[in-house]
């Protein structure tokens, strides 16, 4: 009696301490470790006593460093690390050329290079959890995993885990640049505090670095792929190379950004002609001089005539001469070139679904193999709803790599909770045809063009300084669920989601299953309330918050709302098809065929391939005018219910996380209100149709919206 006395006040000091050392804030993402319920604890606390691993390998001492920190947490003792397997209950953290994994037959040949086992077993006769890769970086992804069991307060007596990543590149691309602005960014400012490195390095880095190898991801493009060419001056590649050693231990390199005319501003050259000698010899060098800095960096990631930035076609060469240049002088350190295929040109009339295609399509082949072309999931422009990208599967002989955004650029920047898992996976799932049914989109990334190329994803950051990392709470979902795809491009949204949530939140099924919902409907929310039906590229110009249907009057037609719109008295919809700009011939037939077809094109894209008059029927029976309006208020709607659903979770987690979130739901309603009224009083003033019963008029008129002005909206290219 007395001593389950004690044990519940120990546990309850011990909760006690732990909120105190670590304030609710968000800081800790997922990674929070907080006490488990005593009964869990008391199941499973004596399989978890000692810890025995290598001691001269970093990775595998900060995966001890991990198990320890979340054992603490979790179970609340401290987690004894010993030379070899002496106890019951020990913790093995290995590799495969252990001796101590020698008679076991373990299943290794299926793990590569980066993947790793759990398995319950007899080591030297004691029972042993073992969590082993065939390098060290394995098993620290394994200790992962294997918190992960732990937080979700999974059994862990009779474990077979065995795991491996279906992408070999699986790297951030942060927008930052050198005077710490974030292009994109809705988080505070950049992570990397250039002025302060190489000296100082903050700590937040390794906590960075362990939130990014806790799911997976082993690269970091450091730079704004709008780039700067002073990040390749010998005093920035001292404060990179800092940032490398930090992160090494973790399995994360790193990558710059390179701007296609540094020969030009930091060489002195006259040209930056990728056939130059001269200009070669300049890269060569400036690729020799980092990998002395830097043994393992990982290589270089270009946007090239696109938006502006300088590129090979600058001196009429193509794509593939500007990658192979770079390529060449990356190959002999085994470093890759990451090159953008999201291009389109200001002179070009056609339409801008077209353009990366037209212009990539026919270099299949043609780069090297050193090369990644990295594709946006679509043609326009990580827009809340696209198709997928026609590149993909169309270039069955060029390494293609997924690029999401995973900064809410379109989707109401850090305040709008939007989970973007939903639409990763529908991007990731969806069927190219190419080149038979079957090769989904993640199977066009996964299967590697030819024997040893190399296969990635990237994501755009929404990490910056703001304590919470990610600008809000359940922004912090998205990183984590990029993670999670580009280990895995196969995984589902909605297991992801349950994931997140008992590792951020709780593991309280009231909770989660509340959280889960919320999150899993969240992101058609956001595709409801400001484009539906398929409608895009509506908001307003530069900083793109807001709604600004109306624009018109910039300089190039694609950057206008009206040129997606195609809003007329006749109708609405941007054509397509082969009556159109036929941006459908550039899928596959069964694909052109599908979406082509009033009959069997979904709802979700039909005003993205076609332009149909306001009084079009819909499947529904419905005109398109009233089919419109009425997504606009479920959008709306939605929003509502997430917030009813969270005021159902007060007291069931933490009340400053808990203000937090509700303030926010309060700001995205606001603003749902306002793309849905906006909206509609646009498109009314050209449909001249009523709004169907029950849904109310905007409550300005359209002046009023167009009045509004928010040129401070954060996150601006610059
Ligand atoms: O989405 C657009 C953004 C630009 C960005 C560009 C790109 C980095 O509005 O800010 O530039 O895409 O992806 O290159």
């Amino acid at each position: 009696m007395l001593r389950k006395l004690l044990a519940i006040l120990s546990a309850f000091l011990c909760f006690g301490l732990a909120n105190q050392g670590h304030a609710e804030d968000g800081y800790d993402l997922w990674l929070r470790y907080r006490p488990l319920e005593s009964s869990t604890v008391e199941r499973y606390a004596s399989r978890i006593t000692n810890v025995v691993g290598p001691t001269d390998r970093p990775t595998i001492g900060a995966a001890v460093e991990e198990l320890q920190r979340g054992v603490k947490g979790l179970f609340g003792h401290d987690l004894v690390r010993r030379e070899t397997v002496m106890h019951d209950g020990a913790v093995l953290v290995t590799r495969a050329d252990s001796p101590l994994l020698k008679n076991l037959d373990l299943p290794f040949a299926r793990l590569g290079d980066e993947g790793y086992l759990i398995r319950t077993a007899m080591v030297q006769g004691k029972r042993t959890t073992i969590i082993a890769g065939n390098g060290d970086i394995g098993a620290l992804y394994g200790v992962f995993r294997f918190l992960r069991l732990l937080q979700a307060g999974q059994p862990i007596d009779r474990l077979d885990i065995v795991d491996a990543p279906k992408l070999q590149v699986r790297v951030l691309n942060h927008w930052d640049n050198l005077d710490r602005h974030v292009e994109r960014g809705y988080a505070g400012q950049s992570l990397w505090d250039w002025q302060k490195l190489p000296r100082f390095k903050d700590p937040r880095y390794t906590d960075y670095a362990r939130a990014n190898a806790s799911i997976g991801i082993n690269g970091t493009v450091l730079t704004n792929v709008n780039a700067n060419a002073d990040i390749l001056r010998p005093d920035y590649l001292q404060k990179v190379k800092a940032l490398a050693e930090l992160f090494r231990p973790y399995g994360i390199k790193v990558y710059l950004t390179a701007r296609f005319s540094a020969p030009i501003e930091l060489g002195g050259l006259g040209t930056a002609d990728p056939l130059d000698p001269a200009v070669r010899a300049w890269w060569k060098a400036k690729i020799d001089e980092i990998y002395a800095v830097i043994p393992d960096f990982g290589g270089l990631l270009v946007k090239a005539n696109s938006e502006g930035q300088p590129g090979p076609a600058d001196y009429h060469r193509t794509h593939a001469e500007g990658a192979n240049m770079l390529a060449d002088a990356l190959a002999p350190h085994h470093g890759i070139l990451m090159w953008r295929a999201f291009v389109y040109a200001a002179e070009n009339a056609e339409d801008r679904h077209k353009q990366a295609y037209t212009e990539f399509q026919p270099l299949d082949g043609k780069f090297r193999d050193n090369v990644l072309v990295q594709v946006k999931n679509g043609a326009i422009d990580f827009q809340p709803r696209e198709p997928f990208h026609p590149l993909f599967g169309a270039m069955p002989r060029t390494p293609l790599m997924m690029e999401f955004q995973i900064t809410k650029e379109y989707l109401g920047f850090a305040t709008h909770l939007a989970y973007l898992g939903t639409m990763w996976e529908e991007v990731l799932e969806a069927d190219t045809f190419r080149p038979a049914r079957g090769s989904t989109v993640a199977k066009v990334i996964e299967t590697p063009v030819d024997a040893g190329a190399v296969t990635g994803m990237a994501g755009v950051a929404n990490i910056g300084s703001d304590r919470n990392w990610s600008g809000s709470q359940f922004d912090q979902a998205n990183w984590y669920a990029f993670g999670r795809f580009a280990w895995d491009p196969d995984a589902k949204a909605e297991a992801i989601a349950r994931d997140w949530a008992r590792m951020t939140w709780g593991k309280d099924p009231a909770v989660t299953d509340t959280i889960v919902r919320m999150m899993m409907g969240s992101r058609e929310a956001v595709v409801d309330y400001m484009t539906p039906l398929g409608l895009t590229h509506q908001m307003a110009t530069g900083h793109h918050y807001g709604p600004g249907p109306w624009v018109s009057d910039l300089k190039r037609p694609e950057w206008n709302p009206v040129y997606y719109a195609q809003a007329r008295p006749d109708g609405i919809g941007f054509d397509r098809t082969s009556r159109g700009s036929d941006a459908l011939a550039q899928y596959a037939p069964q694909v052109a065929r599908n979406w082509g077809s009033l009959a069997t094109v979904p709802d979700e894209l039909l005003l993205w391939f076609h332009h149909l008059p306001w009084d079009h029927r819909m499947k529904s029976g419905r005109t398109l005018w009233d089919a419109l309006v009425i997504r606009y208020d479920a959008g709306v709607d939605h929003v509502r219910r997430m917030q009813a659903d969270w005021v159902g979770l007060r007291g069931k987690v933490d009340e400053t996380r808990w203000a937090e979130v509700r303030d926010f739901l309060e700001i995205q309603l606001d603003e749902a209100i306002w793309w849905r009224d906006a909206s509609i009083a646009w498109f009314q003033s050209i449909s001249k149709r009523p709004l169907p019963e029950g849904h109310k008029p905007p409550a300005h008129d359209l002046d009023y919206y167009k009045a509004i002005t928010t040129p401070y909206a954060p996150g601006q290219g610059k």
